[in-house]
Order: C-alpha cells, then structure tokens, then sequence
C-alpha cells in the first residue's frame, strides 16, 4: 500500500494527465511478472521462446525507427545553458514542459499504466538511490524487473519517506475508442523527448520504448541524474564496467572500465581468462557509482540489478558466462527466431541456421545479405544468473585501477599508463571511439570523441565534470587513488582487429595489476608508461611479433597528427575556457613531442 503523500499526489496527478485505462502498481513480484508476460504473449506483444531450450524467456521486435537511444532527442533541461554545458542539447525547463505537457494530455489513453518503485543499488544502502516509474509500457515493467531491484520493499522506504526521483513515461501511442494497438507503440522521431530537470531531480521520457530511452532507471537516473547529483554530493556516477580479479597467489583487485556504448564492457566485465591461475569474477557491466570513503580509497557499486547487454558478437567462444547468463529468464529484444523457438544472432554460432525469423518478422534464408538481427539487439538478464557473479556484488569494492578505452582501429596502442591522476583525467578527455549502433546515428564507424565515455551521459556542464574529477585528488592522497589506464582491443590492419581480445584481454590486466604494485615492467614514451615487450606475458599467444610491434607502436607524426585534432576538438568544445588542467596536460605531451605549446 502507498502511504507516502508526495507518491500518491503525483500518481493521482499524472492519472489526470495521461489518462490511463487502469493504474497498476508493481509489486515486483515473479506472479506479477509472469501474468503480465503471460497477457504480453495473449496479445502478441512478445514471442514466448520454446521452454525446453529457453526456460521463461520472451523475444520482442521492436518498429524498426525504434532500435536504440535517441541522442539527438535526449535534452537537459536546466534555468541556465551553462548548467547543462556544450557535449548536452539544452532546451530551458520553461520551455520544453509546455511541449511535453501538450504530448502527455492523454498519452496514455486505451492503456495500463504502471506504477514502478525502484532502487538503483541494493535496497537501504547509503550510496543506493531511490526512483518510481510511471509508465505506459509493459515492456518496460518487465525489464525494470530484472534491471532495477523492485516492489514493496522499496515502497516500503518510500513510506518511511525516503526521497525518490519522479521518472515518467509514455510511448506516445495513445489509443481512441477502436484503434489497433501496433506491437511496439512509439511516436515518430520529432516527438520523442527523453528529457532530464537535474535541478529537480526528475525525468519525462516520451515517444519510445527502447532501452536507454526507456529503462529509465539507467542512463537517465544512475548516469545523467545520478552525475549531476554525484557532482553536487562529492561522488562520481560513471558508464563503468567492475571486475574483481584474483591472481594466481590469490591476490584480489577490483578494477573499472569506461569503454563507450558497444564498445565491450559487458565483454570484460564477464572476462574467461585465457592464462592459468587467474579467476574473474562480474560486479558490474555497464555503471559505477564511486565514492571516496573514510580510509581514502574509492569504492564502487554497481547500481544495477541485471545485464542490458549487446547480442550479436557473443558466442561461447568470445563469452561463454554471457551464453549461460541468458540461457534462461531473460527477454531478448530484437534478435532473431529460430524453428525450433529459440534465438539467434551474428557469430551466436559460426553458421547460421538454414532459415529464421528476422527481427521484423520475416523469413530469413541463409545467405540472405540482410541481417537477421539488429546490430544494436540486446538480452536482459538478472545479475544472478551469470555464473562467474562475485559473491560481494552487493558491497562496494576498492578500485585499485581505471581503465579508459574505445575503438580506435589506428593511433591508440592496445594499453598505455598515465603518468599520473591528472594525465589519466586527459587521457579520459581525449577518449576517441567509433560510434557504434547502440545509438541512432547516420555517421556509424566514423570515430568521435567521447569523453570519459560519458558524452551521451554527463548530466551537467562537462567543465565542471573535468573539476569534479580533478578535485578528487584534493580529497584524497594521490596514491590512494586508482592508476589510470588507456586500452585498445581494436587496432586494426588491413586484415582486421590485429588484438585477439576477449579471454585474451587478460594479458593486459596482469600487466595493469603489476603496474598497480610498481613493478618495473614499463618503458616511458611520449604518450605514457608502455608494456616493456619482454615482461608481457605473451605465453601460447597465437599473434605474430609484427603485429605485437603494431599493437604498441606510437608513431611520431601520427601523434602530431593526434594533437592537432585533440587541440580542435577542445577548442571547438571548450571555446575559450578550455579547462587547465587539460591545456596542462596537452603541452606536456606537446613537450614530450618537441612540439610547440599552446598559449591558451
Ligand atoms: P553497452 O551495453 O552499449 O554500454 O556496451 P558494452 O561496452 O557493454 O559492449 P559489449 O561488451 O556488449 O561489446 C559490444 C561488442 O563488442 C560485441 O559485439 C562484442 O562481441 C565486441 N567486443 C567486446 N570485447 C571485444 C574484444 O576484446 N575484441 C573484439 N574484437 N570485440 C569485442
Ligand atoms: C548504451 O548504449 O550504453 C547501453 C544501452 O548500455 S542503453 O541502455 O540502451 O543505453
Ligand atoms: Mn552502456
């Protein structure tokens, strides 16, 4: 039952806007759950897959304009521009919720809307944050189900009064007397709105039911609300990976990785080690919240209660802990269907099946040059399934090492250090990635900066963003903090990636952990601290010495190339108040060229 005055008060407010059919509220509970995927199935929302081969697990195809986030319709909504800063579309809060306003009057005519309450983080701990969604998408109730932790225990803390952030939602598909219902309502492109008030602390989302878009507890709340409420509380809320490491003399690290959308967290986060005595064990694959505690280490948690994860590209060769954790429980959105009931993508296996249904719905023959599955299609899994989960998932761990990264096919050597805290924060800055197909874009493969990999995701001015990160160093001693690393799996020659990755990636983590003990396993070269070739482990390594060699190569005139671009890109960002410490750094690596400075 809701006792708290502020939840019934907006839920009844909300009703009067949207005009719902009938209001449910979510209990989080596995009968809930299974009713509501049970109506999804009646009413040909959701594909139930064979139980046999895919015990509880549903497919759904989305409309085809609907497939991943909307960056360009994302906004802060702020008084001031300068709030929401250059890397965010701002629109003022004035104006933008007249306009979101007129969408919501009776968005949710002819439909069901839920009621979610929700904890980012485990129930009750002091880092986790409350939310409640409101939303007109049964889709959607179900993945917060397994994504977020849910129901009466967090509606519990809500009637004892703990603060919650407001997260509403529509399709934007309202339904008048004897309209059909499509199998995946959204609204065309110009009304999509995924909107963000940090100085309320409160989120609209409108017009589509995909991911990001949707799941608000995830890039809206523990991403952009959370990085601006982290700013102002003294943490960090960062589009992070936690993995927990133990080496063969059972040494246990933690270590993060911001890589971009797409760009393999999920991956590494569920690392098979290829070399003998390592263990890897999953906290989180895709958000950490971080915050400095009382012994000056930073420890994380990861918010999240389940996997959002890429299909295509995971097999049991690349990911074997990713196949077991989708093998049962899990909604697949997007991906194709095989005859027997099952699913399908790219490389799930090395041959694809003779014939399959696509993700519009169609028959797909082998050799078809379509795809079957969407680039961006994706499962969600609880967190438990995955059999390599750390048995302290829920507790926050010490990070001894950051890694940055993205997909950088020329430039970027597979792994490089930083000197120290303040060139790693550069490092962060000059990140440079690919754009992949988790967001909706016409410029795919083309390669953008994407800072700290929060581009899409930082929910406040991005200079104030390079303070925050910078003043953790005056909170904490600077050996304290975590050794700040920049990896590359996808440098490419003409035959492809020249980096095996995957359980391979392991080298470079005992590389980076022997860093983290200063041991003496490096050479210094203009761009940071390198693997000293004969202290890599290399061991029953199938990669020809040529392409090690290429792997590490810093190229004199292409890092001349590199600076220029690094030093129009800030200026194209930051205009004339490029942030110091980065025009610090950008001189010191300008130095280590011979290159002339900048007088900024
Ligand atoms: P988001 O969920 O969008 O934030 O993405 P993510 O960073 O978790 O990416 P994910 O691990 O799902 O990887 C995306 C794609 O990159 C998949 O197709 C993977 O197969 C591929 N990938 C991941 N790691 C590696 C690697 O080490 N080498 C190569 N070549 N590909 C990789
Ligand atoms: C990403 O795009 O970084 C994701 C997927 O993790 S989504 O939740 O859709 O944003
Ligand atoms: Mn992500």
């Amino acid at each position: 039952m809701i006792k708290n005055k502020i939840l019934l008060d907006w839920i009844k407010e909300i009703k009067e806007l949207c005009q719902p059919d009938e209001v449910v509220i979510w209990e989080g509970t596995q009968k809930q759950y299974d009713e509501t995927a049970d109506e999804q199935v009646q009413s040909g929302k959701a594909i139930r897959l064979n139980p046999k081969l895919r015990p509880n697990s549903l497919l759904y195809r989305s409309h085809p304009s609907d497939v991943a986030r909307v960056e360009k319709r994302t906004f802060i909504s702020t008084k001031n521009i300068e709030t929401a800063g250059p890397t965010n579309h701002w629109i003022s809060s004035d104006e933008l919720k007249p306009i979101m306003l007129d969408l919501y009057r009776g968005s949710m005519k002819g439909r069901i809307m839920y009621v979610i309450p929700f904890s980012m983080g485990p129930i009750g701990l002091d880092m986790s944050r409350i939310g409640v969604e409101i939303t007109d998408s049964a889709y959607v109730a179900l993945n917060m189900q397994i994504m977020t932790r849910t129901g009466q225990k967090v509606l519990d803390l809500i009637n004892q009064g703990e603060p919650f952030i407001k997260c509403l939602h529509s399709v934007g598909y309202p339904l008048e007397p004897g309209m059909e219902d499509p199998k995946w309502p959204c609204a065309p492109m110009e009304k999509k709105y995924i909107s963000h008030f940090p100085e309320e602390e409160m989120i609209w989302s409108y017009g589509s039911g995909y991911g990001g878009n949707a799941l608000l507890g995830k890039k809206c709340l523990a991403l952009r609300i959370a990085s601006s409420m982290a700013q102002k509380q003294g943490w960090l809320a960062e589009h992070m990976l936690i993995l927990k490491l133990t080496d063969p003399n059972q040494k246990v690290s933690y270590i993060t990785g911001a890589f971009p959308s797409a760009c393999g967290k999920t991956n590494l986060a569920m690392i098979n080690p290829s070399l003998d005595g390592w263990k890897a064990e999953t906290v989180g694959d895709d958000i950490a919240w971080m915050h400095i505690k009382e012994d000056g280490r930073l420890y994380a948690i990861n918010p999240e209660a389940g996997f959002f994860g890429v299909a295509p590209g995971t097999s049991l060769k690349t990911n074997p802990n990713a196949i077991e954790t989708v093998s049962k429980n899990t909604i697949f959105t997007n991906v194709a269907l095989t005859d027997d009931g099952d699913v399908w993508w790219n490389d799930l296996t090395k041959e694809a099946p003779d014939h399959l249904i696509d993700w519009h719905g169609n028959d797909w023959y082998k050799g078809d040059p379509s795809k079957p599955d969407h680039p961006n299609s994706r499962f969600t899994s609880p967190l438990t399934n995955c059999p390599t989960l750390a048995e302290n998932y829920e507790q926050p761990v010490p990070i001894s090492a950051i890694l940055f990264g993205g997909r950088r096919p020329s430039t970027i050597p597979l792994i490089h250090q930083s000197f120290d805290f303040e060139h790693g924060i550069f490092l962060g800055s000059i990140m440079g990635s690919e754009i992949t197909a988790a967001t909706i874009d016409d410029n795919i493969g083309k390669v953008r900066r994407d800072p700290f990999a929060m581009l899409p995701f930082i929910g406040y001015n991005i200079k104030d963003y390079i303070q925050h990160w910078q003043s953790m160093l005056t909170r904490t001693k600077e050996n304290l903090l975590p050794k700040i690393f920049y990896i590359n799996w996808f440098r490419k020659d003409e035959h492809g990636y020249l980096w095996p990755g995957f359980g391979e990636n392991i080298r470079v983590l005992k590389w980076v952990l022997e860093r983290t003990e200063n041991k003496q396993n490096y050479i210094s070269t203009p761009i940071g601290l390198m693997p000293d070739l004969g202290k890599f482990d290399l061991s029953n390594l199938d990669v020809s010495l040529d392409a090690m060699q290429e792997l590490f190569k810093v190229d004199q005139s292409t890092w001349i190339d590199e600076v220029t671009s690094i030093e129009n890109y800030y200026q194209a960002l930051y205009q004339d108040s490029i942030p110091r410490v980065l025009v610090n750094q950008l001189n010191a690596l300008k130095d280590r060229l011979n290159l002339q400075k900048t007088t900024v």
